[in-house]
Order: structure tokens, then C-alpha cells, then sequence
């Protein structure tokens, strides 16, 4: 049994569609918390997290964009997450994907806290690994899992607590990553499960090798799922819609994996938009998916061992 604590994080700043801002209300109009305790978990909604008055930060990139805004969220979602990392998991409803850039670092600030390594998979279309000077869109939410890298370039932000090395790091689905992320990434030690490692070698093997290297360090595990991870004909709802996502089966089974493993500390939902939704299908759609993370399934049989 997880004590799941719920936390809004409706954050619309960190690209240029509107309406990301309405996910945490589809998410408890789609029935988040009844999803958990129908598994047997305990459900705390700490409502919508509130940021400070943005203080008017600037960066030297003009591409950039609501900057300031993006800094007050960091703060708020960062101190939010840590607090809540200390009395259960931790559930951030999004919101763009720049509010990972406060999730990530709240967790990352908690897991130094109590001396344990964190490692972070990533389930996106996108590498998100642009920084504040590199971003040609201006977008900061291709930036967050740069900043949590330790990536130099987020003068603007407050320093990363405990930047996560590469080798914590696994990017699973990603299919769309521009050339300064690339030649960044290439750099780097981090695990790049794009699409066409996945079509060769499935889910479960890149997923179970990542996953043993959690457990072996004993480490605390990040989830950040957006999404366009999934593909755009089952989830419409997202303003980056990447052809050749995750099917319906595939995503499921990652996470029933990750259920399995028992490593998983915390989860970020985001790029949900549900202006651009069908009769809520994407938003019943990822909620069915933390149903699987948090173990829902079709028949018990006896847990795989890593
Ligand atoms: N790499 C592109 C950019 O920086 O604008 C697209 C980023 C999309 C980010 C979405 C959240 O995953
Ligand atoms: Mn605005
Ligand atoms: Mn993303
Ligand atoms: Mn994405």
C-alpha cells in the first residue's frame, strides 16, 4: 500500500499552447483518486500548488520566453515535492513539462536527504535536454531534464540541488530531439531508448536493464511521463504530437513493469492539454495507465524477479 500524495501543477508557461493549465482538474475529473484507492492505496490531494509573484529574471536568449514565471514554479513545485517526498509518493498533475524542472529537483533535493542515489526514466517523444541558451523555441519545457543533468546554460535558475549523472538516466520512446540536444546527448552517459531501440529489442529488455541498475544501487526512482510518450491516435491531447508513439499495449506493459520493479518514489503526468482532448479520452487514458503503474491487473500470478 503507497500513500499517494496529489499535487496540481497546472502550469502553462513553459510553451506556447494554452491549456495545459486545465490538466489537474481532468485528471480528478477523470478519476485519479478513485483509481488508487480502488488498488488499496491511500489518497492525499494537496490541491493546486501556488507559485510566487515571478520576480523578473532575464537570460540573454531572446527566444525565451516567460522566464520569470517559469523560475516562481521551479521554486513552488521543487519545495512542494520534497515536502511530499518525505510523507509518501508523490503524483504532480500537470502542466507542461517545466514543471519537471521543479519536480525533479524536489525529489533530487529529498533523495540526497536521506543519502540515496536517484535515477530518472524518461518517457517522452522528446529528450527535453535543451538548455535555457540552447532552446531555438524559447519553450523551457525542452529543458528540464537538462537542468537536472547539471547541464551549465540555467544561470537565470537556481542551482540544481543534486544534478543526476547520465548513467541514472533513461530516456524510453523518445523519437524527435533537435541538434544542439543531440550533440549534448551524445556527450553524455544517459540510456537513449528512442523508438528504433525499442522496435528492435521491445520493451521489456532496455526497460529491465535500466531497472536493475536502480535496484542494485538501491536507489530512489523518478518518473516523468508525458504524454505524447504515447501515440497521437490514442492520446490527441497534447500540443506535440510525435507520429510512431507507444501503443496502447506497449505503455501499459511499462507500466506494469515498473509496478513490478517496487522502485518507483514519485511520477509527473504532464503535457496533457485538455482543450485539445476527445470526450476525455486521453485524460481516462493516462489515468488508466497509473492504474497499471500503481498495480492494477487482469489476473495475480507470481511477480517476475529482477
Ligand atoms: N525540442 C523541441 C523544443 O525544444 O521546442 C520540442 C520540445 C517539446 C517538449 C515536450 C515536452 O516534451
Ligand atoms: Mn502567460
Ligand atoms: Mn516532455
Ligand atoms: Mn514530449
Amino acid at each position: 500500500m503507497t500513500h499517494c500524495i496529489l499535487l496540481g501543477a497546472p502550469v502553462d508557461e513553459g510553451q506556447r499552447r494554452l491549456g495545459c493549465l486545465m490538466g489537474p482538474a481532468a485528471y480528478r475529473v477523470a478519476g485519479l483518486a478513485n483509481t488508487m484507492t480502488s488498488l488499496g492505496h491511500t489518497v492525499e490531494d494537496r490541491g493546486d500548488v501556488v507559485p510566487a509573484e515571478p520576480a523578473g529574471e532575464t537570460c540573454s536568449n531572446p527566444a525565451v520566453h516567460h522566464l520569470p514565471e517559469t523560475i516562481a514554479w521551479t521554486a513552488a513545485l521543487r519545495e512542494a515535492t520534497q515536502t511530499a517526498m518525505a510523507d509518501g509518493m508523490p503524483i504532480i498533475m500537470g502542466g507542461d513539462h517545466s514543471l519537471a524542472l521543479g519536480s525533479v529537483a524536489g525529489v533530487a533535493a529529498y533523495a540526497a536527504s536521506v543519502g540515496r542515489p536517484l535515477f530518472v526514466i524518461w518517457l517522452d517523444a522528446h529528450s527535453d535536454f535543451h538548455t535555457v541558451e540552447t532552446t531555438t523555441s524559447g519553450n523551457l519545457h525542452g529543458t528540464p531534464m537538462a537542468y537536472a543533468n547539471g547541464r551549465p546554460g540555467f544561470d537565470p535558475f537556481p542551482s540544481f540541488p543534486a544534478p543526476v549523472p547520465g548513467e541514472n538516466i533513461c530516456m524510453f520512446g523518445i523519437r524527435s530531439v533537435d541538434p544542439a540536444e543531440h550533440e549534448a546527448m551524445q556527450q553524455s552517459d544517459i540510456a537513449v531508448n528512442d523508438m528504433r531501440v525499442l522496435d528492435e529489442q521491445g520493451i521489456v529488455a532496455p526497460l529491465r536493464t535500466f531497472l536493475e541498475k536502480v535496484r542494485a544501487a538501491n536507489g530512489m526512482l523518478h518518473v516523468s511521463l508525458d504524454v505524447d510518450f504515447l501515440d497521437p491516435s490514442i492520446a490527441p491531447a497534447v500540443g506535440t504530437t510525435v507520429p510512431g508513439g507507444t501503443t496502447f499495449r506497449e505503455a501499459h506493459l511499462v507500466m506494469e513493469l515498473l509496478h513490478e520493479s517496487g522502485l518507483v518514489t514519485s511520477l509527473d503526468l504532464v503535457e496533457l492539454n485538455p482543450f485539445l482532448d476527445e470526450r476525455g479520452r486521453t485524460a481516462k487514458l493516462m489515468v488508466d495507465l497509473v492504474g497499471s503503474l500503481m498495480g492494477r491487473k487482469v489476473f495475480d500470478r507470481p511477480t517476475r524477479s529482477y
